[in-house]
């Protein structure tokens, strides 16, 4: 019924037509004409209401469409679409067994995971909640790199699509405007002491949204800063996209001096929790292994590897 509905409206783009016009056609009663509209309108459809029963479409370029991201992919996988789900992680976790390489992408995550057993808030269809299953042939010791190779594919991609440059704030955070607007969470499964396979978790604020209040002040969206409402098909195929170029040429790419330039973090003074103890420090690097260089009080070159950190709060100087 839904896409009966959808072709009626797009039929009559431009114009407005009834509810009564739509049951009429559809053999269906008024309200339930209306039912369907709400839900589509939450899925993303931009659907103008006029008067009670007035509606008029105007564009889905918010809707997630698993063809129009399949056809936009340079390594064809297959793509699976939630309209909700617990963790798009949890998900391929589940299936990976099953799969070489999936991309698995929701409107909606009801337990969206962040790191070190944080949270994640998504906002219904207004956000990118997707991971990607893989089986790089890279070294183990190279898996923690992954994280970084994701930054820049993503930060990347938001530059190609809009007028602006994202910073990266190590490890695994896209910022703009110096609030928070992307985050990664990579997992790997290890079998025999080699990778079986990783999972990148990505999360994007794309849609201006109403943050939930622990994160109005520190999380942005791409459209709040650029006042351009990009595609969230486009993004997340020109993300993935980038991805796999790194991945395919892991030991040649350049993303990890892309990765450095980027940088939100060199050069500023932080605080770093290293897991309950709280140190100052003053950013003066990051390494080719993606770790951080810092000058603390009683060491100078001091090289701090992501797992020991769990906050980094900056000062801006
Ligand atoms: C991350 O962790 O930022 C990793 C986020 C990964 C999310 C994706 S969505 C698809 C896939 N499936 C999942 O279940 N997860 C992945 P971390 O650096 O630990 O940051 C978490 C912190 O970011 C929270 O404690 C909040 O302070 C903040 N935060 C939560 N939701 C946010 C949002 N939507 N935008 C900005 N900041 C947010």
């Amino acid at each position: 019924m839904k896409q009966q509905i959808i072709n009626i409206l797009k039929e009559n783009k431009n114009n407005i037509i009834t509810g009564s016009y739509i049951a009429s056609i559809l053999n269906i009663t008024r309200s339930y004409v209306n039912k369907v509209i709400s839900s589509l309108k939450d899925e993303g459809y931009n659907i103008a209401n006029y008067n009670r029963s007035g509606y008029m479409y105007i564009d889905d370029i918010k809707v997630l469409n698993k063809d129009l991201i399949y056809n936009s992919l340079d390594n064809k996988i297959d793509v699976i679409i939630f309209d909700e789900i617990d963790s798009t992680n949890n998900y391929l976790k589940r299936v990976a067994k099953n799969y070489n390489e999936l991309l698995c992408i929701a409107n909606k995550q009801d337990s969206g995971r962040g790191r070190l057993g944080r949270t994640f808030i998504s906002n219904k269809t207004n956000g990118i909640y997707m991971s990607l299953l893989v089986r790089p042939n890279i070294k183990l010791s190279d898996a923690t790199k992954i994280t970084c190779m994701s930054a820049v594919a993503i930060k990347d991609a938001i530059s190609d699509l809009t007028n602006i440059n994202p910073l990266i704030k190590w490890v695994n955070d896209i910022y703009i405007s110096g609030k928070k607007v992307s985050g990664i969470l990579v997992e790997s499964s290890i079998e025999d002491n080699n990778l079986d396979y990783i999972i990148i978790g990505i999360g994007i604020n794309v849609y201006r949204q109403k943050f939930d209040e622990s994160i109005m002040n520190i999380a942005t969206s791409i459209e709040h800063e650029t006042n351009i409402v990009i595609s969230r098909n486009e993004l997340i195929s020109k993300v993935i996209n980038n991805i796999y170029k790194h991945i395919n040429s892991f030991y040649t790419s350049d993303f990890m001096n892309k990765y450095i330039d980027s940088s939100f973090v060199i050069g500023k003074d932080v605080e770093l929790n290293m897991r309950g103890t709280v140190i100052k420090a003053h950013v003066k690097g990051i390494n080719n292994n993606g770790e951080l260089i810092v000058d603390t009080d009683s060491e100078k070159d001091k090289v701090i590897y992501s797992g020991e950190i769990t906050r980094m709060v900056l000062h801006d100087k």
